[in-house]
């Protein structure tokens, strides 16, 4: 019986893990900082500061705002000033960048 209940945990976290690389939304924005962790901003997790257009179903307003990005590896090859797409989603306990990719100007 234990043994089951363990395995039921591990489904559980893998398939949740999973759903939180799928989008939820989708905004444009401009990078304002990269900061890979530890940062000024968090201790543990990369943090990406987005100047961000409206994104639908999410915030109305274009506002600058720092994301905790779901890996560093999110950032390579990208800079300040770059004007990017990106993909949101919700997890227990972070709004978080999945996706990150630079658009032509
Ligand atoms: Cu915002």
């Amino acid at each position: 019986m234990r043994r089951a209940l363990l395995s039921i945990a591990i489904v559980l976290t893998v398939s949740s893990a999973a759903r939180a690389q799928t989008p939820r939304w989708h905004g444009t924005g401009v990078i304002v900082a990269l900061l890979p962790a530890p940062s000024r901003l968090h201790a543990t997790r990369p943090v990406v500061v987005l100047d961000h257009e409206p994104i639908a179903g999410l915030m109305a307003e274009r506002m600058s705002m720092p994301f905790i990005a779901a890996s560093v590896e999110l950032f390579r090859g990208l800079a300040p000033g770059d004007h990017v797409a990106f993909g949101l989603a919700e997890t227990p306990d972070a709004l978080l960048v999945v996706s990150l990719r630079r658009l032509a100007r």
